[in-house]
């Protein structure tokens, strides 16, 4: 049988050994050693407690009382520690942490769209009000797309309007939008109303009105009974919405060999003394109609392709087109 005095001293030991270690205390690794060797369920309380059966039946419940108390002592002097280094680690963090908010901010400029994006969504968005959705190509193009399908057969001498940087004997930068027409009319049927927004490339040699890499955006409405007093009547609506009041425009003739008739479309800003060519247009021609499938006698369409940079030089007053291309920062932030 074990003896109340002996059970008594080993009580005495384990309380003063864990009040030791527990002062001592400083980080959570430590708490969790001091837990497990105390008060886990193979820790030193437990071990007392399992010689409570051993006690005599008569001191028992004195020895019970004992040990009870030992359990709930230890079991607050644990959390009280706990609390305690959380408290502190807290407290050290915050102090590390704190901002200074006399300090001077650092400037963060603002991000924004380049002036040719805002210009682009800007017409897009007025087409897809009258109902056009926008569709894109490749800028790495085929001969087939980009002229033949076009009715440019090879050597065809309207092949050299556009002056091109060819990659392979039949693969090349397309130097303008209008491959993506008969790419997006090969995969549906009319009534088709796209517009395709892209990146063009022509040997152009540079100067204020011409880039070798410039945007352009295709539009085309094919379907039954349209003429060419609906491709003036979207012209002259898409004009007004984008420039506003004070801006002139005017048709002259020209020619495709996808469009006939073909005209070319000038805009004069208010008070400027020169027009501005911005797009070519014109009904779509039979030819490429049936190139793609569609019966001409019935299906008619028109197309133009426009230059996004030109639009922007005419909204905003800009002289240079080479502007568009430099990196100087005052420009690219004004629009
Ligand atoms: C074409 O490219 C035809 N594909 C347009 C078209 C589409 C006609 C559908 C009929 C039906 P053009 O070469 O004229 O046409 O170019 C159209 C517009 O692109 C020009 O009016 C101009 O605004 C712009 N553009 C052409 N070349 C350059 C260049 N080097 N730099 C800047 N803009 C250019």
């Amino acid at each position: 049988m074990a003896k109340l005095a002996d059970l008594r001293d080993d009580i005495k030991k384990v309380e003063a050994d864990l009040g030791a270690q527990l002062e001592a205390i400083d980080d959570p690794s430590s708490l969790e050693a001091f837990r497990v060797e105390f008060l886990g369920r193979k820790g030193r309380i437990s071990a007392l407690l399992k010689q409570l059966g051993a006690v005599e039946p008569a001191e028992r419940a004195q020895a019970g009382q004992w040990l009870n108390d030992l359990k709930d002592r230890s079991a607050s002097a644990f959390s009280a520690r706990e609390t305690e280094l959380r408290r502190r680690a807290m407290d050290d963090r915050l102090a590390k942490e704190r901002a200074d908010v006399t300090l001077p901010g650092v400037y963060r400029p603002y991000g924004h769209a380049h002036p040719l994006s805002k210009v682009q969504e800007e017409i897009e968005s007025i087409f897809m009000r009258m109902g056009f959705d926008v569709a894109t190509g490749p800028e790495i193009e085929t001969e087939y797309y980009n002229f033949e399908a076009l009715n440019i057969p090879a050597d065809h001498p309207a092949r050299a309007d556009w002056d091109t940087f060819y990659i392979t004997d039949s693969t090349l930068l397309r130097p303008h939008t209008s491959p993506v027409q008969i790419r997006v009319m090969e995969r549906s049927t009319p009534p088709v109303r796209i517009i395709c927004p892209g990146r063009c490339y022509r040997r152009d040699a540079q100067d204020a009105t011409h880039s070798p890499v410039f945007h352009q955006i295709e539009l085309l409405w094919v379907e039954e009974g349209l003429s060419l007093a609906n491709l003036k009547f979207v012209l002259e609506l898409f004009t007004k919405e984008y420039f506003g009041p004070g801006y002139e425009m005017r048709f002259s003739g020209d020619f495709f060999p996808f469009t006939e008739p073909s005209v070319q479309v000038h805009i004069k800003a208010p008070g400027a003394s020169h027009w501005l060519e911005i797009m070519g247009a014109g009904m779509v021609d039979p030819a490429v109609l049936t190139a793609v499938g569609y019966d001409p006698e019935r299906i008619t369409g028109f197309a133009f392709g426009l230059g996004i940079e030109r639009m922007a030089m005419l909204k905003y007053g800009i002289d240079d087109i080479r502007t568009f291309l430099t990196n100087d920062l005052r420009f690219v932030h004004q629009l």
